[in-house]
């Protein structure tokens, strides 16, 4: 009885010590209403575009990886015209999500595939972090986004800005196409200088290695999370969004791989823990 009692607290304070890095979980499960709520106590909720200013909503769907989900229908590709957003209120306090070591993960379903033949123009961006530099000028943190490898081909990228200004990108090489549901994850540890960046699709890790540090030296206020669009509100999602988690460490275990065996389930929830280094 005693083992079996030991047994279940080291099971508790395992499962605390997984959550401690956890910043942001967001199932939008809410499926009405402006409001998604995190479920992560402290941190903050995120609001539709419209909310307040004069960017567009997600609509919410009920088509998500897990139950509900928002879809995104932005200005480009098979788009609107209109860059969909989710953000927190202008207000909040996002000092925890600007950290220069941070995992980020997202469930992913394009519409489409970026239509330009230019990697790097007009990519679909997922999540991304900004705020304003010395001169009031905009300037980014951190994203991850689908850029397009070849036509109707995508591949996932992640980004990151150096204090110097100079960005630092990461690609997976596996294909995402449009229509099917991926996990994406994207990684820096900016405490180490070898194997550390990492980036996820439905749970295969690809490590690179980086000796920049990401940028603190921004102003940033609510308004410096913003998923489905850029931090300057351009490069908008076309495609669903469920699932977003961000941790403020490698250190994170994010979900359990309980949805790897699940037959043709292209999106589960994978990243599996870093080895410390
Ligand atoms: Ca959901
Ligand atoms: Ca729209």
């Amino acid at each position: 009885m005693l083992k079996k009692m030991l047994f279940i607290v080291v099971l508790l304070m395992l499962a605390i010590y997984a959550n401690a890095a956890k910043i942001g979980d967001w199932s939008f499960d809410e499926g009405e209403g402006q409001w998604t709520y995190n479920s992560v106590p402290g941190y903050t909720d995120l609001r539709r575009g419209s909310s307040d200013g004069t960017w567009q909503d997600p609509q919410w769907s009920t088509e998500g990886y897990s139950g509900n989900c928002l879809h995104f229908i932005g200005e480009q590709g098979s788009g609107d015209g209109d860059t969909d957003i989710l953000r927190p209120n202008s207000t909040a306090d996002l000092s925890a999500f600007y950290t220069q070591t941070f995992t980020v993960d997202a469930c992913i379903n394009l519409d489409s595939i970026p239509l330009n033949t230019f990697d790097w123009y007009n990519p679909y961006t997922i999540i991304s972090f900004g705020g304003k530099d010395a001169l009031n000028n905009n300037k980014d943190v951190y994203f991850l986004r689908v850029t397009q490898r070849s036509e109707g081909v995508g591949m996932l990228n992640g980004y990151f800005y150096s204090e110097d200004g100079v960005g630092h990108s990461f690609s997976h090489s596996a294909d995402i196409l449009a229509g099917q549901w991926y996990n994406v994850g994207f990684s820096v540890d900016s405490s180490s200088t070898t194997d550390n960046v990492s980036l996820w699709v439905n749970g295969i890790e690809e490590t690179k290695s980086s000796s920049s540090v990401a940028r603190t030296d921004l102003t940033i206020n609510g308004e410096s999370l913003v998923l489905g669009a850029m931090y300057a509100r351009s490069r908008s999602l076309n495609g669903r969004l469920d699932e977003v988690k961000f941790y403020d460490s490698v250190e994170a275990v994010p979900e359990p791989a309980t949805f790897a065996l699940m037959a043709g389930a292209a999106c589960f929830g994978v990243l599996r823990r870093k080895d410390k280094k």
